[in-house]
């Protein structure tokens, strides 16, 4: 019958993919070897029933032609895709993988070593496994800094402690303001709950954001600032909220620290001074400081990528201190959210190995892998080069900044790289050793959330396709090669699931999955930190001590700021890149599959008429976006959603789909930005030629 769904077998799981919502799904499972259709769990409060069309479509990424399904050698060049490898079986992969892992420990050491990884799957147990590998061993530690670092320390700066307001709250607030995040395309789930507020309250919505993205489209007011500003944007909001009594004195005065002296460092900080800085109008600045001030159930949804500067905890922490002066933590539907982590109190020992931590063994910033690999001193310090990488989870040849010494440190002859991955990435063509990896359907795991406040396990769905193995049991057959012991390495990933819920104080594996979801929402007081914010003193600090959040502390601002640090647009590079997530692909994931790839069409720079027209570029025309790190040909489109002077590339296009074979991330630096480092992928002053 058509529509009867109630003979079809759907099961139970989770979105594996990075992305803040972390989606509870239904997967149609058409028999033991192949699924069907993939929807969001409507019972789930948080999904309620939408995912993004990507992952609806997975079928398509699974049963993939192109999928890795056997362990492969590498006898061509490197970098030359599929062909230049044969395949060879798990034992000969497995052994290559550990001797060559040997050889670099007897030559140089275990620091020659580096297990490196990212967040592919979000799932603990396949996810973190390798860091256990690496502790035991004493390889190389990773701080990774490619995503979260800056905004976390700017977060925490003020806070103390990470999580807010759930997300479902948004359905009862007045005023959602999204700042520098881009939910249609990157946290689809939020706009359900945004829909929702608009509909029952007649809530507004405010994005702020350098360009009109899918979500800005839907605002009824789009601060279009200038990017690497909202410092300068915050202060001059709480400058009218001061000055207007918008400010909640009695609130300041019971849960902050040094109001007082915020008040008075403002003072100077009119919307003027910052109209200057951000581009906006000081009408406008003045307009959203009012909305914000005047309405008592005001939610911030604070994204990532405000971060991504030079100045990027800067800004975090500035915007952050806003609900802060108003005192909107106090009502339901107020307050902020950049990340949940921390409701999570999981104990993930026996994951990572954490008892076998040796601090005495050398950290590897993970964004600067190009200049790690071609030997970089400020990095490598004076212990042994890399020889060995071994891989997961992450595409690091196009995802990592100054991508051009990231191909240069893969080319080197002495270095040995296997990677685990599900496709031939840019990365895994460079490497000597590929083994095929199963993907979130073929293995089980347990998942927390950045976006909701739900824990999520799951078995799989179907076996595991060709003869591909979880990151798990690739990594104890590592480890029992390597003569690594933990106890860790002995059992399956859901003993791991069930032994780390038990002493976590949760209910057991199977009940957990039975359950499909287990919601550990805080109550009402403690997610809006009316029982005090995370400092001993309870208070939210507007003058943070930054040093307790980063070694490079000094050059943070004291009190909220403008922090000038960013790449600034000077004479040879008159405009500002940013290169912001596209909405068909998730990171390099998706770049894979055909609809993702017909949908987003080609890389595109988006360009302000008026720049296009004094530099001559028509609709479509072949630009060369470059700096003193590379140039990279993008076909623009004109578009008037932005300020002349800034340039919008959504990414991350594989190098391949460039012209010249080099991506975007040619022209970002690996900087390491203040207070604890972070890579600044949306600050990069370029120029721009046109090509004939
Ligand atoms: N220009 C630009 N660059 C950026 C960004 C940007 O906004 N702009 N964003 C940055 C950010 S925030 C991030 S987080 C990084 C992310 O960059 P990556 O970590 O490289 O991105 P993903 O595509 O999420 O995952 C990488 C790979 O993991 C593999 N994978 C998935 N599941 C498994 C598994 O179970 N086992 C194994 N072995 N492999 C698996 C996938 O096939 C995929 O190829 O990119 C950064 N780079
Ligand atoms: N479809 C899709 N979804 C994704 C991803 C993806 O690649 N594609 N990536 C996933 C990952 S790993 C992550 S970490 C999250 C990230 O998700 P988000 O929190 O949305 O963060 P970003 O992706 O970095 O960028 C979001 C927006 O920040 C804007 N921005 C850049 N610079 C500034 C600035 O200086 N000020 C302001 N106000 N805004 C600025 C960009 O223009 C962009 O629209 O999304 C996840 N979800
Ligand atoms: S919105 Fe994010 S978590 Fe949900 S299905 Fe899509 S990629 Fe997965
Ligand atoms: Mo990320």
């Amino acid at each position: 019958m058509p529509g009867d769904t109630s003979s079809v077998d759907y099961r139970t799981s989770a979105c594996p993919h990075d992305c803040p919502s972390t989606c509870a799904l239904e997967v149609e499972r058409l028999d033991e070897r192949r699924i069907g259709k993939v929807r969001g769990a409507a019972a789930n409060g948080y999904t309620a029933g939408v995912i993004c069309a990507k992952v609806a479509r997975y079928a398509e990424r699974v049963h993939h032609p192109d999928r890795l399904t056997r362990p492969l050698r590498r006898v061509g060049d490197k970098g030359m895709g599929r062909a230049a490898f044969v395949e060879i079986s798990w034992d000969e992969a497995l052994d290559r993988t550990s001797q060559a892992m040997q050889r670099a420990t007897q030559k140089h050491g275990p620091e020659s070593v580096w297990p490196y990884f990212y967040a592919g799957t979000m799932g603990l147990v396949q996810r973190d496994g390798i860091e256990r590998l690496r502790h035991v061993m004493r390889y190389s530690r990773q701080h990774s800094t490619i995503c979260n670092t800056l905004s976390d320390a700017g977060w925490y700066a003020g806070a103390g402690a990470k999580w807010g307001v759930d997300p479902r709250e948004m359905a009862e607030a007045d005023l959602i303001v999204i700042w520098g995040g881009n939910p249609v395309a990157t946290q689809v789930n939020v706009m359900t709950h945004i829909s929702r507020a608009r509909k029952n309250r007649g809530a507004k919505l405010v994005v702020i954001d350098p360009y009109r993205t899918g979500t800005a489209e839907q605002a009824d007011m789009h601060l279009c600032l200038r990017p690497g500003t909202d410092g300068a944007l915050a202060c001059a909001v709480m400058h009218v909220l001061f000055k207007e009594g918008l400010a909640d004195r009695a609130y300041m005065a019971r849960y902050t620290r040094d109001a007082d002296r915020l008040e008075k460092h403002l003072a100077l900080r009119t919307p003027d001074w910052a109209a200057k800085i951000t581009g906006l109008a000081a009408d406008e600045i003045v307009g959203f400081a009012r909305l914000y001030g005047a309405t008592k159930r005001a939610y911030l949804r604070l994204g990532y990528g405000f971060s991504r500067s030079r100045n990027g905890a800067a800004q975090m922490f500035a915007a952050s201190c806003l609900p802060a002066v108003t005192g909107a933590w106090q009502y339901k539907g107020g307050g902020a959210m950049y990340g949940m982590a921390g409701i999570y109190k999981l104990d993930k020992a026996l994951i990572e190995g954490r008892d076998a931590i040796d601090k005495s063994v050398r950290v590897l910033d993970q964004s600067r892998i190009g200049p790690v690999l071609t030997g970089d001193r400020r990095d490598l310090g004076d212990g042994p080069p890399v020889t060995a990488l071994f891989i997961q989870n992450t595409n690091p040849v196009v995802v990592c900044p100054e991508s051009l010494v990231v191909r240069d440190g893969f080319r080197r002859n002495d270095l040995f790289v296997c990677v685990h991955e599900q496709f031939m990435t840019d990365t895994a063509a460079m490497a000597d050793i590929v083994l095929p990896a199963t993907t979130f359907l073929e293995h089980d795991d347990i998942y927390q959330a950045g976006g909701h406040t739900h824990l999520q396990v799951t078995k799989k769905v179907i076996e595991p396709v060709g003869e591909s193995r979880s990151n798990h049991d690739v990594i104890c057959a590592l480890a029992k090669r390597l003569g690594a012991r933990h106890a860790g390495f002995e059992i399956t990933a859901w003993e791991i699931i069930d032994r780390m819920l038990k002493s976590s104080g949760l209910p057991d594996a199977e009940t957990a999955y039975r359950m499909g979801w287990i919601d550990l929402t805080p109550d009402f007081r403690s997610a809006h930190f009316l029982d005090g914010f995370g400092y001993a003193d309870k208070r939210f600090h507007f003058s943070p001590d930054w040093k307790r959040w980063g070694e490079d502390h000094k050059r943070m601002p004291e009190l909220p700021d403008h922090m000038e640090a960013i790449d600034a647009a000077d004479a040879e590079h008159p405009f500002r890149l940013v290169a912001a997530p596209a909405r068909q692909f998730l990171n390099t994931s998706f770049t894979e599959t055909p609809t993702s790839r017909a949908r987003e069409g080609r890389p595109t720079a988006l360009i302000h008429p008026r720049d296009c027209d004094a530099l001559g570029l028509a609709d479509g025309a072949l630009v060369l976006i470059g700096n003193k790190r590379a140039e990279v040909a993008v076909h623009i489109r004109r578009f008037d959603g932005l300020q002349p002077g800034v340039v919008v590339v959504e990414s991350i296009w594989p190098n391949a789909a460039f012209r010249d074979g080099m991506g975007i991330n040619a022209l970002i630096a690996a900087d390491a930005a203040p207070p604890h480092g972070g890579a600044v992928f949306h600050d990069t002053a370029v120029w721009l030629k046109p090509t004939n």
